[in-house]
């Protein structure tokens, strides 16, 4: 499933196959999807007029808004008898916004996720349980067709039940999983409680994705299960998983360039930024059917990684997502994402990778703070001990991201676990909470 013809292309080689489609593209969207007409009709642009990657920036941008507006269909560009998968995404608004796949876009995305595994150095002789969410969610099933199309052998089990998840993953002989990066901490350490040291399972790799991780949850998880955990990334109204995938170097993730074209925004003025930038990610897709996209605005932060892999791989990398542009919190005059904070609560002995950031009204003011679990082993009742730790938290991260947060302690296991995404932010302002 190594397919080097495309993912270790020539650069021009590559531009000039993404160019191709990408006409193609824009042909079927202007044609099929009236939106497209009026955003490119209002912007005098037609689709002949895109005869190189230059002229992509003349394209107007997508968001979700507009998917939003056009609920349930109004953005696919086939017919809904040519439409043999639907998902959805909720978001945090409430109104879901719906994505469609034909035969072939079901089918490309096998193989983009059998690409997404054996990137992760997945082989057809892999057990691989799959721990994400099957349903409306991309996923669960994102994943299974991609392993089943590897020929490895599949564990649809989907979130939930973790202690089953735990009985599987030993008595099936499991060698990967797909899980949101917070679920494969909370299997790890549901084994434990079960007398299962997972690093004795013979469990090699993991895929994780679906929220923004940091590096040392990754080391984290790595310990834990004794594995390589390998950061994918995806969203639905582009594909689902299988968007872009770190390779085994684990130093940024492919983006499979054969099938979305990639650029990073300044998200203040809309325009492009040189690699290397960090900056708004957004994709066109240039092989979809059902619903393709035309410069989707993502509210992902990442940037190019500069210079070449080692795996030979030519596909350019986005550094890990280091969160949403919605997500951002804005402490006095500060921009920080919870991923921040996270590589440094979980570099600190004593506290476990447990954590929400609470958002109060103190008055007018907004009022921040940090929850953060003490790992097991310490002793919850050392009022001085726990003072020396709560300090030394607020301390590493004054340190590390230049603002002081006010950090609150809480009882190992007080923080609700999650068997999908984690919910880092608990926005309780218009709620009248106070922390
Ligand atoms: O989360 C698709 C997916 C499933 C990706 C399984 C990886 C594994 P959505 O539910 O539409 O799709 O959410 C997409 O999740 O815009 C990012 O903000 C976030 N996200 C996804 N992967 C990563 C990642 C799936 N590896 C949104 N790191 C995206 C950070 C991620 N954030």
């Amino acid at each position: 499933m190594y397919q080097p013809e495309f993912e270790a292309m020539g650069r021009s080689e590559l531009e000039a196959l993404q160019v191709e489609r990408l006409k193609a593209t824009l042909e079927r969207v202007y044609a099929a999807v009236p939106l497209y007409k009026r955003k490119f009709d209002e912007a005098g642009i037609k689709p002949s007029d895109v005869t190189s990657l230059d002229d992509l920036p003349k394209l107007p941008f997508t968001v979700k808004d507009d998917l939003r507006a056009a609920y349930p269909y109004g953005m696919f560009a086939a017919p809904l008898r040519d439409i043999v998968r639907v998902h959805a995404s909720s978001g945090t608004t409430g109104q879901i916004t719906v994505v469609g796949y034909t035969r072939g876009d079901v089918d490309r995305w096998a193989d983009l996720m059998a690409r997404t595994l054996v990137c992760a150095g997945a082989t057809p002789d892999d057990v691989i349980q799959v721990s994400y969410g099957y349903g409306l969610f991309t996923g669960g099933l994102g994943v299974h067709y991609g392993s089943e199309r590897l020929g490895a052998t599949t564990i649809p089990i989907s979130g939930g039940n973790t202690k089953r998840q735990v009985q599987v993953l030993k008595d099936f002989g499991v060698t990967g999983l797909g899980a949101t990066p917070s679920y494969a901490l909370l299997i790890g350490e549901t084994a434990l409680e079960m007398g299962i040291d997972p690093k004795e399972l013979p469990l090699r790799f993991g895929v994780f994705g679906a929220e923004p991780w940091s590096e040392n949850m990754r080391r984290q998880i790595e310990e834990a299960l004794g594995i390589v955990a390998i950061d994918i990334y995806g969203l639905s109204e582009v594909l689902g998983p299988g968007v872009a995938s770190e390779c085994i170097h684990k130093c940024g993730l492919h983006v499979n360039e054969d099938h979305f074209i990639v650029e990073v925004i300044d998200p203040k003025t809309l325009q492009p930024l040189p690699d290397g930038e960090r900056g708004e990610v957004v994709f066109t897709t240039i092989t979809k059917e059902g619903i393709p996209v035309i410069r989707y605005r993502t509210r992902d932060i990442s940037r190019i990684v500069p210079g070449e892999c080692a795996c030979g791989r030519t596909f350019r990398r986005l550094e890990r997502i280091s969160g949403r542009t919605d997500d951002m919190l804005i402490i006095r005059g500060v921009n920080i994402f919870p991923s921040q904070i996270e590589q440094v609560l979980t570099g600190i002995p004593g506290v476990a990778p447990h954590y929400q950031v609470v958002l109060t009204k103190r008055g007018v003011m907004d009022h921040v703070e940090v929850h953060v679990e003490v790992a097991p082993e310490i002793a919850f009742d050392e009022v001085k001990a726990l003072e020396a730790l709560r300090r030394t938290v607020a301390q590493e991260i004054a340190s590390a991201l230049a603002i002081s947060i006010d950090v609150k302690l809480v009882e190992p296991k007080s923080i609700q676990r999650s068997e999908g995404k984690a919910k880092r932010v608990l926005d309780l302002r218009n709620e009248g909470g106070t922390a």
